[in-house]
């Protein structure tokens, strides 16, 4: 049912053998709840797993009701303008069964990157797209990058039509849905509406038009809040509003340079805004579902924003034009926001006095407290997730991996902070982040304002067997808090050396742990980068001796849970020790 994820059998009633998988969280998809206000040992509920329809019911969408909207606009389907073709497509939904998502999160991670395909066709919907739900298990990849399209792409027949099941119960398909419409550069034009003095249509053409607008260039890392998700999804299970809580790791993050536009110069030639104008709502070409209603993806940045020239319009990327995965003709880049705001295939702008209620700005992307579960969680408790804090990634030696090294570890990564802030200082331990080594500066890439900095370095590290390598950050608010303590908010502290230091490690560096950014939409994974690997320190003549007798066997040294095929030492050498050092046991 569920495409190529490999389902494992469902436990419900172990084999009294087996009821320890239950026990022990490795089913825990198949848990009962325990009501413990219903007696002490609770009452039995029904697992969820039981209580789904395994049978879709199936309908269709009819080609009338999800047509492209526009020639040479390929996989545009228009919502906004349509409010009866967007209730009848709500009712279409809410007439359909699906199985629920597979369960990643309490049970375990699929063994590969599974490629859920529609066997429910919503036909129309899809008459002209791929939309397949792909996404990434722990790999090294970017988020959606060409190479995995492609990769899905040669796995399945190119011909066969791809449709996202919405098993999802109103979960949506999001960033990670690679349904991407194929626009006529051409045939494309923005909308500027609402409140701006004159409402225009403006062509690439005249966006392109240098005496009209001057062009713009930037290096922007793009950072998606759920980057590094994996690692909270690790410890607990929570509720992201990124398709399906997609199992992000460290690579849902990219940094490009980007040719285009100011947005606040495309506004000024609408005249400015009117009316109390304070947030411009960007609206993509494609289609996106939430909670069974279907629409087009949307979200809102402030005037502010635009104003500073912090949102481009961009249609080329690294010197080639914008691909068409990531917004081709046109996408907007939101200098130093999340991911979500930088919104692909733009085809409206609307001025407007509120920010936008579309689901992705007034629902989604929120970070909430630890007095809200997911189950009492109002949308008004989270705060917006618009800047990413300041946060790094080792994107090498990778985890669980045995590294051969001469006293000293090779690590590289990335560090970035949202909002206009930048990395200052990188460190790295090779002891869990007991002790701490600055990367040489000259190990760091360039600084710029809305991008990252890739580093690389050697951490010296003397043990032998499993140690955990860290990386944290320092961005450059560090400078700033400090003069604000010294000179304005001292009234807030004990002395100045108390706040100096909660100040240091409060705003300014990544928190510890996982846990002490833990919250359920599984956003803004902050948290030092945590790698654990097995180290084997060659610079010790031992270990190397015993590499060359490794190799000189034609042993394989990995994995290293398996025993070791020869022995470690003689018995000559045995006794010998012994003989010089006394026995291992005493007598008197
Ligand atoms: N139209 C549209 N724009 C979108 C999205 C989308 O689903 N539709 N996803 C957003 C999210 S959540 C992210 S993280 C970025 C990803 O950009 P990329 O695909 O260029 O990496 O695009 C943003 N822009
Ligand atoms: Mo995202």
């Amino acid at each position: 049912m569920q495409g190529d994820i490999p389902q494992r059998e469902p436990v419900h009633s172990p084999e009294p053998g087996n009821q320890w998988i239950v026990e022990q969280g490795i089913a825990g998809g198949e848990l009962y709840l325990l009501d413990q206000t219903k007696g002490p040992d609770g009452e039995k509920g029904a697992p969820s797993s039981k209580k789904h329809a395994d049978k879709p019911r199936e309908r269709k969408f009819d080609d009338k009701l999800a047509k492209d909207e526009l020639p040479g606009w390929n996989g545009y389907v228009e919502w906004e303008d349509y409010p009866e073709k967007r209730k009848a497509a709500h009712e279409i939904l809410m007439s359909q069964e699906f199985p629920p998502p597979p369960e990643f999160q309490l049970e375990q991670i699929p063994g590969r990157n599974p490629v859920l395909e529609g066997k429910y066709s919503l036909e129309g919907l899809a008459s002209r797209k791929k939309l397949i739900l792909n996404f990434e298990v722990g790999g090294r990849l970017t988020s959606v990058p060409d190479e995995s399209w492609e990769t899905v792409l040669e796995e399945k027949d190119p011909k066969m039509l791809h449709l996202l099941q919405f098993p999802y119960n109103g979960e949506p398909p999001k960033s990670l849905v690679t349904d991407i419409p194929t626009i006529d550069p051409e045939a494309w034009f923005l909308r500027l509406e609402g409140l701006v003095k004159e409402p225009k249509k403006l062509t690439l053409a005249d966006l392109q038009d240098e005496s009209r607008f001057p062009r713009m260039e930037r290096l922007v890392t793009i950072q998606c809040s759920g980057t590094r998700r994996i690692e909270q999804i690790a410890l607990y299970a929570g509720e992201g509003d990124e398709m399906i809580n997609a199992p992000w790791a460290e690579g849902a993050i990219g940094t490009a340079r980007y040719v285009g536009i100011s947005l606040k110069k495309v506004i000024k030639d609408c005249g400015g805004l009117v009316d109390g104008g304070k947030h411009l709502e960007l609206v993509g070409a494609d289609t996106y579902f939430k909670m069974n209603e279907v629409m087009n993806y949307a979200i809102s940045v402030p005037w502010s924003k635009v104003r500073a020239n912090e949102v481009m319009l961009v249609w080329e990327m690294n010197g080639e034009p914008l691909p068409k995965i990531h917004g081709a003709p046109l996408r907007a880049v939101v200098l130093g926001y999340i991911g979500a705001r930088s919104v692909k295939w733009l085809y409206r702008i609307t001025a407007m006095k509120e920010p936008t209620r579309a689901p992705v700005q007034s629902r989604e992307y929120l970070y909430f407290t630890q007095q809200v579960g997911k189950h009492n969680q109002r949308w008004t408790d989270g705060i917006q997730i618009q800047e990413m804090p300041v946060s790094s990634a080792i994107m090498s030696p990778w985890n669980k991996q045995v590294v051969i090294h001469e006293g000293k570890i090779a690590m590289k990564g990335w560090a970035y902070s949202g909002g206009g802030r930048w990395p200052e200082r990188v460190e790295v331990s090779a002891n869990g982040g007991f002790s701490w080594y600055m990367v040489p500066v000259e190990n760091l890439s360039p600084k710029h304002k809305f991008a990252w900095r890739t580093w690389h370095t050697e951490v010296p590290c003397d043990v032998e067997g499993w140690i955990e390598l860290v990386v944290r950050c320092w961005d450059n608010s560090l400078s700033k808090s400090i003069s604000v303590n010294a000179f304005g908010i001292s009234r807030f502290c004990i002395g100045p050396n108390v706040l100096r230091r909660s100040c240091l490690h409060v705003v300014d560096t990544q928190p510890t742990e996982v846990r002490n950014a833990w919250n359920w939409g599984l956003h803004v994974t902050s948290s030092a980068h945590r790698v654990k690997i097995y180290s084997v320190n060659k610079s010790k003549e031992r270990t190397k001796a015993r590499l060359e007798e490794f190799e000189k066997r034609g042993i394989d040294f990995v994995p290293i849970t398996r025993p070791t095929e020869f022995p470690f030492q003689s018995w000559d050498e045995y006794e010998d020790f012994f003989t010089r050092n006394g026995p291992r046991d005493v007598e008197v």
